[in-house]
């Protein structure tokens, strides 16, 4: 049986906690906490995770344990406590945030410091309204070609699998 520790990071409301918690066999662990900054509240969105989400998912012979990160810059102390020992990481962006993305190249960087372990990229959130295409977040991100980039609705069980399904492959490589 095999296991891999996967990490699901990314910017702030990209959808981390609902994407470990569409994936997981079982029922995620939460640290999500009531926003404080009002700035910072979104029209669907109360809570934002403080430490970290966990899920696991069983894929053919291999489990894959789901560690979702904090997307705050001020919660960047777990990022480094998170990523020890990871087999791969997951870079979530909101596909429909354009600005959000600004961020994003200063995560991977961090991530990749941590360990030299492959990444895929995922483009969240496309089923809503002016979204930008996977070929234009990767110019955005300026991200080597040898790096996936994958769109995904991550509320929908089918699409976060046929993630996990090219994550276990990248893996197993
Ligand atoms: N339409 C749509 N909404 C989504 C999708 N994924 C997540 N959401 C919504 O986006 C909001 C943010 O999702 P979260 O899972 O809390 O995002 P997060 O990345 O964990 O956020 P932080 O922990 O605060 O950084 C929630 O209201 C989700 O329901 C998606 O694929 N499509
Ligand atoms: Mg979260």
């Amino acid at each position: 049986m095999k296991s891999y520790k996967v990490i699901v990071t990314g910017p702030f409301n990209a959808g981390k906690t609902e994407f470990v918690r569409t994936a997981s066999d079982i029922e995620i662990v939460t640290t999500e906490r009531r926003i404080t900054d009002p700035q910072m509240v979104r029209e669907d969105k109360g809570e934002t995770t403080v430490a970290m989400d966990y899920g696991h998912k069983r894929l053919g012979d291999a489990t894959i344990h789901l560690y979702g990160t904090p997307g705050q810059a001020r919660f960047e102390f777990m990022w480094k406590i998170l990523s020890r020992e990871m087999d791969a990481f997951i870079l979530l962006v909101d596909s429909s945030d354009k600005a959000s993305l600004m961020d994003v190249k200063q995560i991977i960087r961090l991530f990749r410091k941590q360990a030299h372990v492959p990444y895929l990229v995922v483009a969240n959130k496309q089923d809503k309204d002016k979204v930008l295409s996977t070929q234009e977040i990767r110019k955005l991100l300026s991200l080597p070609d040898e790096v996936m980039i994958v769109p995904c609705v991550a509320t929908d069980p089918a699409s976060v699998k046929q993630v996990l399904i090219l994550a276990t492959q990248m893996l197993e490589s």
